[in-house]
């Protein structure tokens, strides 16, 4: 007998669709009549996270069954951005999302609007950790993130005329679709005495076309007991909620610093915390696998992302001894072929070193392991470089003097097989600098791994239109091989693949300038060059020297000359306790607010600080760039990532010798780059000798008009005292040699407006820009990583769920 024909499978927008209807009752119990947008994006980002559990459960499975050798990614910050437009790209469903919401009369662009971005990082290290992980997925690394799972993630920043204004991130008011809460998994941690309870919130990372979704682990703090029944009984109700409260303090909210330590006793404890949660975590999962606790180093490779969790090589060390049984020998070879740790900056400020008193308070038997890992190690050194006590000083792990303090970087670097920074200048400079007496120690300790970024979200993501041309012009292989982005080079005289190129550029500036409407109320011309410096806002990365040369610009235009139409955009956040980097946005502010009214300035120049910059803006911002701004005084910015997001985008860069820039210069080109200032080798020399800036300000007449013409009161309504710190110091001591560099920047300037001025010439070299740009994929990195540092190797999914997918 012939067996019934199955019914005809529906395509993946109706499943889609049929399943965003199911959660609309099953989840959010609403019909549609109540139905607000925000249910709607619920109910898609639940249906997208229905198909997209089958990949989690299979790569659970796999890698439990296999027992295989994991990388885990121990970071303070993952600054991961919104979830679902990514998910839908990594499942090949972005149309099919498209069409459901159409049916349902909404558009995706709307439910993409709705979701709140996790701001759960900083900046750039934040970043990277989250590009990280989508790496590790897409090239099947079995790997776990471990973090903080902050209730408040970064500030939102809104502008005013006063500049900068901070208020709350409350990201998870309602509700995440994304997590799963795992009480299952929680331990307790012992900070300053009193027990705090970790619980797993985990979020799946999908890989891009592959079957594997890894776990990002966040830990929230809970108390051990919801309240104290002695006190509840005695009817003192505050003090009978006090524990709790202050326990659950701990992953309230993140740090709002940049590269800047706050020695913090919080911020020890959210340390601690997150990190014992984690290496309690794995050693479940071995025992969990009947895996012996002295092979803890073959099952897992633990990197610090920084210093943050660089108590780990105690923490480590603790378990092993004291919960596991190990001794001090056993247990120091473990810890150091399980741990390796990536620098992420040179500032001295951003060393994080914690007073001996808090340290003892907050852990004192983590502290009690630091001094035994240091005297072991002080006196096999005593042997090597017998009679330099001022080396030992050096490298103790303790720094002497009437506040004694625990180093952490150096406790990462003893503790760890392998110490990378981030770009090839930076790992040369820590080498010579920061950790110089270690590498005469241990020269092979230190690599270099230089940066990269993730082009599903920075590209295939950010960039549709960008997506569809190249997948039109050499296939679609780029988003996992970003090095075929070379395919484009022969293209790039092609005159109709030029036109395609510019329209597609077009596109994004125009989605931009209405971004940009929306958010200022400014209209700006997507015709203009668009100018634009978007990162934390720090003296190193001399925003404040970009707004020197607009106000050059603007004299020089009031004076008649004639200059192409630039937009001068400029977006980031500054630390709330960061008074100069406040007042250099007060003064990009107070510029757009005369330059914008002027009509003089009309078609010319216009002025931009778009509040607020996060992923999500970014992923606006990014396509949009004619002109990168990378102009960090050289030897400070460790390598950049923005760089890389805006080459790749198909941006030009005007750039010191700085971190990544020089690679990306060496890459795209030096005819394809704007390059200026002094090297960090020049600076050191120039540094030697004394440095002043009224030399180099004395003979510069347009310099010091732009100065004077600030000090006049002409961008804060006659106040001349307003950005009187500003100017002071850039004209006492200048940390940040911006008059060193000004002149020579004005004049790789104009050679942008000449560039600019042939326009398909600028074009080819944008299209250069791209096409040499594949070795700045995040994936790259990851596999270096891998390779050297992690040994571990790729694990790929199959799909063996029992559970049906539901399409
Ligand atoms: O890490 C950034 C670098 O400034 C940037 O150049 C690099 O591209 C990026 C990724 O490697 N660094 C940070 O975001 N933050 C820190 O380096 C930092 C270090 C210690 C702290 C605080 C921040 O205590």
């Amino acid at each position: 007998m012939a067996s019934p024909t199955p019914a005809p499978c529906p395509p993946k927008g109706q499943a889609l669709l049929e399943a965003m209807r199911r959660h609309l009752f099953s989840s959010q119990a609403k019909s549609a009549s109540l139905a607000t947008i925000h249910d709607h994006y619920v109910c898609l980002s639940l249906a997208v996270r229905d198909i997209l559990l089958t990949s989690w459960v299979d790569t659970a499975d796999t890698y439990t069954s296999q027992h295989v050798r994991t990388a885990t990614y121990m970071s303070a910050e993952f600054l991961l951005g919104p979830h679902l437009e990514n998910n839908l790209v990594s499942l090949g469903l972005r149309e099919e999302a498209a069409a459901a919401c159409e049916a349902l009369g909404l558009t995706l662009e709307e439910m993409l609007a709705e979701e709140p971005e996790p701001g759960l990082g900083n900046g750039g290290l934040g970043r990277l950790a989250a590009c990280f992980q989508e790496s590790m997925a897409t090239l099947e690394l079995p790997a776990i993130g471990y973090g903080i799972r902050y209730e408040f993630g970064i500030f939102r920043q809104q502008i005013g005329p006063n500049g900068q204004m901070e208020s709350t991130d409350p990201w998870l008011a309602r509700g995440n679709p994304w997590e799963v809460i795992r009480p299952e998994w929680s331990y307790p941690v012992l900070i300053g005495g009193q027990t705090v309870i970790g619980v797993a919130y985990d979020t799946p990372i999908l890989g891009y076309g592959v079957h594997t979704a890894n776990t990002l682990r966040l830990w929230s703090a809970q108390a051990p007991d919801a309240f104290d029944f002695a006190s509840f009984n005695a009817g003192d109700y505050t003090r009978a909620v006090l524990h709790k409260v202050q326990s659950e303090t701990l992953s309230k909210v993140l740090y709002p610093n940049d590269e800047l330590e706050q020695g913090k006793r919080l911020r020890l404890s959210q340390q601690i915390f997150f990190v014992s949660c984690s290496l309690q975590d794995m050693f479940r999962i071995l025992g969990s696998q009947g895996i012996p606790v002295t092979e803890f180093h073959r099952k897992f490779a633990v990197q610090l992302n920084d210093t943050h969790p660089a108590i780990a090589v105690a923490e480590l060390m603790r378990l092993l001894i004291d919960v596991h049984g190990v001794d001090w020998d056993t247990a120091w070879s473990i810890t150091t072929a399980t741990i390796s740790y990536t620098n992420h900056t040179l500032l001295p400020e951003a060393l994080e070193a914690w007073g001996l008193e808090l340290f003892q308070q907050l852990l004192p038997r983590q502290l009690q392991i630091i001094f035994e890992i240091n005297a072991r190690f002080l006196r096999t050194l005593r042997i090597r470089f017998p009679g330099q006590p001022e080396l030992l000083e050096r490298l103790s792990l303790i720094e002497e003097g009437p506040h004694r303090k625990v180093r952490m970087a150096h406790l990462a670097v003893v503790g760890s097989h392998t110490v990378n920074g981030v770009a090839e200048l930076h790992s040369r400079l820590l080498k010579e600098n920061l950790f110089a007496d270690f590498a005469r120690v241990w020269p092979d300790r230190f690599t270099n791994i230089t940066n990269g970024v993730t082009p599903r979200r920075w590209l295939a993501v950010a960039n549709p239109p960008l997506a569809a041309l190249l997948n039109d012009a050499i296939g679609t292989d780029w988003c996992r091989h970003l090095d075929q982005l070379r395919k484009l080079e022969p293209l790039a005289t092609d005159a109709g693949f030029l036109e395609r190129w510019q329209g597609v550029r077009e596109q994004a500036k125009e989605r931009l300038a209405a971004t940009i409407r929306q958010d200022t109320g400014v209209l700006v011309d997507p015709s203009s060059l668009f100018d634009v410096q978007v990162k934390r806002i720090h003296e190193y990365k001399r925003q404040h020297m970009a707004a020197l040369q607009v106000v050059e610009r603007y004299l020089r235009l009031r004076a008649g000359e004639d200059l192409p139409p630039r937009t001068v955009i400029f977006g980031g956040k500054a630390a709330p306790g960061y008074a100069m980097a406040k007042l250099i946005i007060r003064l990009i502010v107070g510029m757009a607010e005369i330059i914008n009214i002027d009509p003089a300035m009309d078609g010319r120049l216009r002025v931009i600080f778009l509040p607020n910059f996060s992923v999500k803006l970014g992923q606006k911002i990014y396509p949009a760039v004619d002109l990168s701004e990378q102009i960090s005084t050289a030897g400070m910015e460790a390598s950049g990532t923005g760089n890389m997001k805006m080459s790749l985008n198909g941006a030009l860069t005007i750039g010191t010798l700085d971190g990544a820039n020089i690679e990306i210069r060496e890459r795209v080109g030096d005819d394809n780059f704007f390059l200026f200032g002094h090297t960090a080798e020049q600076l050191a020399a120039i540094n030697r000798n004394g440095y002043h800036p009224m030399p180099w300000l004395e003979n510069d007449a347009l310099a010091k008009e732009a100065i004077d013409l600030i000090g006049s009161g002409h961008f804060s309504e006659g106040d001349r005292d307003l950005f009187h710190p500003l100017l002071a110091n850039l004209c006492s001591s200048d940390p940040f040699r911006v008059m060193a560099d000004l002149g020579d920047y004005r004049r790789a300037q104009n050679e942008v407006d000449s560039a600019w001025c042939d326009a398909g010439r600028w074009s080819m070299m944008s299209v250069l820009n791209t096409a040499r740009c594949g070795f700045f994929s995040s994936d790259r990195s990851i596999q270096e990583y891998a390779d050297r540092i992690w040994k571990v190797a790729p694990v790929p999914v199959n799909a063996c769920s029992v559970i049906p997918s539901p399409s």
